[in-house]
């Protein structure tokens, strides 16, 4: 058996993760994962064949699905061969409403077994793609940016939120990976994938935005209290909203880890005394923090690390979010919370966590706080107190190499104002950037998802400046990714028009020199290169 999988950015150079793959996946995940895409592809195909309205749940499911595989998520082999034996009843389900079998083999074959899940595995996965190279990496972009989108419409729907046309568009993208299109067709379905990115996006800005009020300027502590506490992770915010509202009065206090950190911005969670702070950094430092923390810890969605002896029997996952050995925390009945219950009974029993640093993060500058103080950012421009707007949007990662954004954040010309989203403002926003008149040098908008804001904040700069096109505006982007959310924030902002992107630390391994130059050719998209030369270049608005 061997394992093939490319879709991040630590995906080992030249070949793909091939053994087992840096972020821990082994041959057994990797291979259920690949299978679950194939059974999803089933379904696409199937439900390609109705002409009428399909109900909203196989779209729901078909996101669930999706996001299951997204690096990083869920490694519990049990957990995925439970789903995808739930994607071949929906397949058949979906068959006995149309009365049709497309001829492909996704929409026929049968299993029911882990070892038959496997073997199902050696034809499927982006290897069974298509023969041609570049087909085959058009087809990986478009299945790496459904990916990401099905993370959120997923958190969308969890408050109740859908979009029936992003739902239709999984099922036209899923079956035209299983054909044999042209690349022209292809990257046709790319640039659709970016448009149903901005409609996942802006659909769960407002979601959250609806359900939990617009992020505010917001100061986060960084240190510890006295008490016991529980540390949550991931995207997920109707989990922290449950968890807020079990634990006041407890005597447990609740702390955010990485891509949680912008849940302390948001009116409805900012009122509770006991929402303490922000535990730690990013992602891939998690196994160091958690140690340290000594509560429990909640992992709501992706990104999850091999789970450290010191600190798995208080560590737990819920969602699409899976680890072996880990309790899994089920989903909430109807109309009802999630019960936190026993994580809370466990936080009583826990030492307080070691404070590891004592400081304080500004955050919350969403579309609508920054929007809010327009006026006082244009007067900046037009006077010249702001010359530019850096956008350093994205992941975090492992490797040494990501200190160029920190080392770009340092070294930009004091009058630039860096706009963030998504876990690479660990990189940069601990330091003390200072102001510009008030107005901080990292204005953070939230999560990854809220890209959009940063998209949205431009878009009406551009209106406020009279301008005919996005990239006239002095604004750069030099994004960092990692993981499939990140292709899918890419994707959104070529479909928007903007050009000129710095990507790094590295472009994906998946896309072939051939489908690279394409996009280079039309979005003049860019690998990152040395801060100071990049520096030079964005300065001179290239
Ligand atoms: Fe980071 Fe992980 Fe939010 Fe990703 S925690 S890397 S793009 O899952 O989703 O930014
Ligand atoms: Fe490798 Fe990334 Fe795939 Fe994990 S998700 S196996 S690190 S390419």
């Amino acid at each position: 058996m061997s394992m093939h999988c490319d879709q991040c950015q630590e995906s080992i150079r030249g070949t793909g993760c091939n053994v087992r793959g840096v972020c821990g996946k082994d041959e057994m995940t990797a291979k259920l994962q690949d299978t679950l895409v194939y059974a999803v592809e089933g379904v696409a195909l199937c439900a390609a064949e109705f002409s009428g309205t399909l109900d909203r749940k196989y779209g729901q499911f078909i996101s669930e699905s999706l996001f299951v595989t997204v690096t990083n998520t869920n490694f519990d082999d049990d957990a995925i061969v439970e789903r995808i034996r739930r994607t071949l009843a929906l397949r058949d389900e979906i068959k006995a409403l149309t009365g049709k079998i497309p001829a492909h083999d996704a929409a026929t074959w049968t299993g029911n077994t882990r070892d038959e899940f496997v073997v199902k595995a050696m034809t499927t996965g982006i290897d069974s793609f298509s023969e041609n190279p570049d087909l085959r990496s058009l087809k990986s972009l478009i299945l790496y940016g459904l990916k990401g989108i099905a993370a959120y419409t997923d958190h969308a729907a969890v408050l109740g939120y859908h979009d029936d046309d992003v739902y239709a568009f999984y099922i036209k993208a899923l079956a035209a990976i299983t054909s044999d299109l042209t690349a022209d067709e292809l990257l046709a379905i790319v640039m659709e994938t970016g448009a149903a990115a901005v409609k996942a996006m802006a659909l769960l800005d407002k979601a959250n935005t609806t359900t939990y009020g617009n992020p505010e300027i917001t100061t986060v502590k960084t240190g510890v209290g006295t008490r016991p506490g529980i540390l949550i992770s991931g995207h997920d915010l109707r989990d922290m909203e449950d968890l807020l509202k079990q634990t006041e009065g407890t005597g447990v206090d609740v702390y955010t880890h990485c891509e949680m950190l912008p849940a302390h911005y948001y009116p409805a969670f900012k009122k509770y005394s006991h929402f303490v702070g922000n535990y730690g950094s990013s992602w891939w430092a998690q196994d160091r923090e958690f140690d340290t923390f000594n509560g429990p810890i909640i992992m709501t969605t992706n990104c999850i690390v091999p789970v450290r002896e010191s600190y798995r029997q208080r560590m737990f996952t819920t969602g699409m979010a899976g680890y072996p050995g880990l309790k899994h925390i089920p989903a909430r009945e109807e109309g009802k919370e999630k019960d936190f219950s026993s994580i809370i009974e466990l936080a009583k029993t826990c030492q307080p966590p070691i404070e590891i640093e004592n400081g304080q993060i500004v955050g919350g500058f969403a579309h609508s706080q920054v929007i809010a103080l327009a006026d006082k950012v244009v007067d900046a421009v037009k006077t010249g107190a702001i010359k530019r707007f850096v956008v350093m949007a994205g992941c975090d990662g492992r490797h040494a190499t990501r200190q160029y954004y920190t080392d770009v954040a340092e070294a930009l010309p004091k009058d630039t104002v860096i706009l963030t989203a998504g876990c690479a403002k660990y990189r940069y926003n601990k330091l003390p950037l200072g102001d510009i008149g008030g107005i901080p040098r990292v204005l953070d908008a939230g999560q990854c998802n809220d890209s959009y804001s940063l998209a949205v904040i431009a878009l009406k700069l551009k209106e406020v400046f009279g301008l005919e096109d996005i990239n006239d505006l002095p604004i750069s982007f030099d994004i960092a990714w990692y993981e499939q959310k990140a292709v899918t924030v890419l994707l959104a902002l070529l479909y928007l028009g903007v050009k000129g992107i710095r990507l790094g630390p590295t472009l994906p391994e998946f896309l072939t020199p051939n489908v690279a130059a394409a996009i280079v050719e039309k979005f003049n998209l860019k690998p990152i290169g040395t801060v100071d030369a990049d520096i030079e270049a964005m300065m001179a608005g290239n």
